[in-house]
């Protein structure tokens, strides 16, 4: 897979991260898909790379880890929410540390493009005691992708790869280099003490954690991930990321410091810098991660105002913050056309009946959660990938009873199989009154995030055929007293008439609406095509 370097590509952030991947001799890319991360896994698959769709972060990660303790070089990818699915394993491989290297590339979407919520994951990287390392175009996504593994091989710790919607999308020259591959061989070798996070081991564990990052801080300290660009404007600016563009064009003639590895930080170089200077001002998108943590080592910096907090920063935010400004001028934004179902699409049968019905839907996360919006307006919650079913029972336990029959739950294939089944268990478990009734609407992909495969689909992230995972069976098998399986398109009536008998029951009933995404079958026509050219 490695190259010999000296190529002049242009890629997109994600692309950069996926070639040095390939560069590296990464031995595994593992994730599951969310804007904007989603292309890394898919661009190291195209590389030669051995890419795979996992079913959810958390399982992702622990892939990662275990591989990682066999000596390998791993890259898990996953959006910034996926963090919180990964969360539980990600904090405690930061004690145990790995015996390979571990990048974790996680994408955080500032101003919600295509997520719930605008969640800054440095913020995580610090809690977690795991070193951060923020790219601020295709270069450095390249660059600090291999730097982020040489990290975690040397430190023995995993190293996250922190990356935003700007540079994971946005496209700049990358020059490729000749880069070292592992020096071990997968194997291992018993570590009970390092491995096996009861207290007695991870309370020292945890010693070590705190005293491999003061070392990692200190390298931090003369590392070239840092600089200054020189300059005698006023302010002076701390910045990193995507800000740091911004940064430079609306104020060529600031002095800069441009920070590479973000957490630890290099606070004695941000000390240098600081007093070098009268006016410092902290230039980040979203939280003010870097501002909270440079004031709470002592130093006098100005932070933004709270409105800029939200959405991306460009050119203009920046000078505005820069100027001291308190308050954004808001522009009046003509509201663009709110997104629809395609024609044809699966889901609308689905949403029609619900609809006549009067159903209270508990909704997930997909395609599908367009539902919520005209012309069926027939969703009424959704917060995060899996809560469709918990809050479906969570309803139907406290609501009296005519109301409580009317709830539904309604999750895509791939959500299902994501974080849908433990929402089974409760509902086989704690049944309410009034039983409960759950549609997977099956489309066959993950339609949302740009039509991947999953554990349900029965392929790999590659096409090629895997076992494929039973929804019906699954459901059976956890004991769901009534599961069916129906066209919504052409059993419309049919799944009328399944609702309208599990509305009247006490019984749990799982439908499955299965007919394919209209977009997944062009891409699977497609693709045969492509196959059959190829061996034409
Ligand atoms: C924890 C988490 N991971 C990933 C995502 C990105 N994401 C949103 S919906 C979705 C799955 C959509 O697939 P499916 O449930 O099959 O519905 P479809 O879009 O196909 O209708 C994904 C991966 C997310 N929002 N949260
Ligand atoms: S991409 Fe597929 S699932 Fe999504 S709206 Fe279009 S047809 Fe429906």
């Amino acid at each position: 897979m490695s190259s010999p370097g000296g190529e002049r590509l242009f890629l997109s952030g994600n692309e950069a991260v996926a070639r040095a991947a390939a560069d590296a001799d990464v031995s595994l890319g593992t994730g599951y898909p969310g804007t904007p991360s989603s292309e890394i896994l898919e661009a190291f698959d195209e590389c030669g790379g051995r890419a795979r769709w996992a079913p959810n972060e958390k399982v992702a990660l622990e892939v990662g880890i275990g591989a990682a303790f066999g000596r390998a070089r791993v890259l898990v990818t996953m959006k910034q929410v996926g963090l919180n699915v990964a969360a539980d394993p990600f904090f405690s491989a930061a004690y145990s540390g790995v015996d390979g290297g571990l990048v974790v590339a996680c994408a955080d979407d500032p101003g919600m493009g295509s997520s719930q919520s605008e969640q800054d994951n440095r913020n995580y990287a610090q809690a977690a005691g795991v070193p951060m390392l923020e790219p601020s175009d295709s270069q450095e996504a390249y660059d600090y992708a291999i730097r982020a593994m040489e990290v975690s091989e040397e430190w023995n710790i995993p190293v996250m790869l922190r990356l935003t919607t700007r540079i994971c999308h946005s496209r700049t020259v990358v020059e490729t280099r000749n880069v070292a591959g592992p020096t071990l061989e997968p194997d291992f070798g018993r570590n009970i003490e390092g491995r096996v996070m009861i207290p007695a081991h991870a309370r020292p564990a945890h010693r070590r954690l705190r005293e491999k990052l003061k070392d990692i801080r200190r390298r931090n300290e003369e590392s070239d991930m840092h600089f200054v660009d020189p300059g005698d404007g006023e302010p002076a600016i701390i910045t990193s990321g995507v800000s740091y563009a911004h940064a430079r064009d609306a104020a060529p003639d600031a002095p800069i410091l441009k920070l590479g590895m973000t957490h630890p930080l290099p606070m004695d170089a941000i000390r240098d810098f600081v007093r070098q200077h009268e006016r410092c001002v902290v230039v980040e998108e979203n939280d003010p991660y870097l501002a909270t943590h440079i004031r709470a080592a002592g130093m006098d910096v100005e932070d933004k105002a709270d409105d800029f907090r939200f959405d991306e920063l460009n050119v203009g935010r920046v000078r505005a913050i820069l100027e001291g400004q308190q308050e954004e001028e808001k522009e009046d934004v003509p509201p663009g056309r709110a997104p629809r179902l395609c024609p044809g699409c699966p889901h609308r049968k689905t949403f029609e009946v619900l609809d006549e019905r009067d159903a209270i839907v508990t909704g997930d996360i997909g395609c599908y959660t367009l539902g919520a919006l005209g012309p069926f307006r027939s969703m009424d919650t959704q917060l995060c990938m899996g809560a469709s079913i918990g809050m479906g029972l969570g309803l139907r336990q406290v609501l009296p009873e005519e109301k409580a029959r009317r709830v539904v739950s309604v999750i895509g294939d791939s959500t299902f199989v994501h974080s849908g089944l433990t929402g089974v268990v409760e509902m086989v478990y704690n049944t309410p009154p009034t039983g409960h009734t759950v549609i997977v609407v099956d489309n066959g992909t993950t339609a949302m995030t740009g039509l991947q495969e999953h554990p349900a689909t029965g392929k790999l992230l590659d096409g090629t055929p895997s076992e494929q995972l039973s929804i019906e069976g699954v459901a059976e098998a956890m004991g769901v007293q009534n599961v069916d399986v129906l066209d919504p398109l052409k059993e419309t009536e049919k799944l009328d008439e399944a609702l309208q008998k599990a509305h009247d029951s006490d019984e749990t009933t799982l439908l499955v609406a299965r007919r394919s995404c209209v977009l997944a079958r062009k891409k699977a026509r497609r693709r045969e095509r492509e196959e059959a050219e190829a061996n034409a």
